[in-house]
């Protein structure tokens, strides 16, 4: 499906996502899930095609045929297959869906969501010159987003933050860096406090949480972690370590719903706040995106935005849009809540699998 506009970080450019989706179908009814990986393993090692090998070879012949009264036990039978959260996601949220259709209950109460309405944020790429940048923000700013992230990387931080800071000096403002720097950075880092960011999202190494510590006693802006968190273990390490004082919570990142509900006891019970992290999701991901960010950690805007942001035609109907105080109306029909634009989707299909019970 491509994007409306190239997106850039600091691992490089997307105009085009290839996207793998899965219906699961049990005597109960459907439900569906979107895999979060990548096109390539820049933001994590997971891809697509990791994630279709890994589904098709090892995590649906553990669960083909088997009895599960709650999603949430699809954990066990996954347990032997080590990392690749990604494609353990996409059939686990899939399941919670089909319970939650199952029930005709919102998947957001199933969840044990405390929301009807989710504040969203918006996560703007590295732009040509900074008044193409500001031109973004003034945009997402009028249409009422509550909060604005800016991707950095080495040479595309001080300048940006300095124009929106002037322009903007009250905007919740955030950076996100994807593992661009170093601690050989800490002096820019210092500089950075000047700018009275709400947080910077992983400045340091995906996998660390070591320097993230050192870096955070260094300066007063708050350390956000996104990359190294794969479940609450991860989450209560950083913060016990001191490598953050909040956490980007991604479901396909920590493997669906059950260790996000994890993730969200733990903080809650330790007051670090949390948001819902997004990757360019299509309607389904964004659907159960929408869904995770009702409980009650969830206090900060996420990085969940409208459809129309990323797509001309979304994989839902209706497509996410979101209302003019920055918010998102959580759907009440069963499931997460949207209907499936099948249409679109056999459009953009290149490739289709059917897996049985033997
Ligand atoms: O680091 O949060 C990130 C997109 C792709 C990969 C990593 C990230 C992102 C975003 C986009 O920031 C968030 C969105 O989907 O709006
Ligand atoms: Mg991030």
């Amino acid at each position: 499906m491509p994007l409306v506009g190239v997106f850039e970080t600091s691992m490089g450019c997307t105009s085009e996502r290839r996207i793998l989706l899965l219906t699961v179908r049990s005597d109960e009814g459907e439900g569906y899930g979107e895999c979060t990986a990548g096109e390539d393993p820049f933001y994590s090692h997971e891809t697509t095609d990791t994630a279709w090998h890994i589904l098709s070879d090892f995590i649906l012949p553990a669960v083909l045929g088997k009895t599960l009264q709650q999603p949430s036990e699809v954990n066990r039978l996954l347990r032997p297959i080590r990392g690749h959260e990604m494609a353990k996601a996409v059939l686990e949220t899939a399941l919670w869906d089909l319970q939650a259709r199952a029930r005709q209950i919102p998947l957001s109460r199933l969840l044990g969501g405390v929301r009807d309405e989710i504040p969203c944020g918006v996560s703007i790429g590295i732009q040509g010159s900074v008044d193409s940048l500001l031109e973004k923000v003034r945009t997402e700013v009028s249409a009422g987003y509550q909060r604005v992230k800016i991707k950095i990387k080495p040479g595309w931080e001080i300048e940006p933050l300095a124009a929106i800071r002037t322009e903007f000096p009250d905007l919740p403002l955030m950076a996100d860096a994807n593992a661009a720097f170093t601690l050989e950075d800490i002096p820019l880092f210092r500089k950075l406090d000047r700018f009275n960011l709400m947080m910077i999202e992983q400045p340091l190494a995906h996998d660390d949480l070591v320097d993230h510590a050192v870096l955070q006693n260094e300066i007063d802006t708050p350390l956000c972690l996104d990359e190294p968190i794969h479940g609450a273990e991860d989450a209560r390490k950083a913060v016990e370590l001191g490598s953050c004082r909040v956490i980007n919570v991604k479901l396909g990142r920590v493997g669906g719903h059950e260790e996000a509900i994890r993730i969200d006891r733990y903080c809650a019970g330790n007051g670090v706040p949390i948001w819902c992290g997004g990757m360019l999701e299509s309607g389904v991901g964004r659907a159960h995106n929408i869904a995770m960010s009702t409980l009650p950690g969830f206090v900060l805007p996420g990085d969940v935005s409208a459809s129309r942001r990323y797509f001309a035609e979304d994989t839902i109907r209706p497509p996410v849009t979101v209302t003019p105080r920055g918010t998102i109306v959580v759907p009440q029909a069963p499931g997460f809540g949207y209907d499936l634009d099948w249409e679109r989707i056999r459009r953009a299909t290149f490739r289709q699998a059917e897996f049985n019970r033997r």
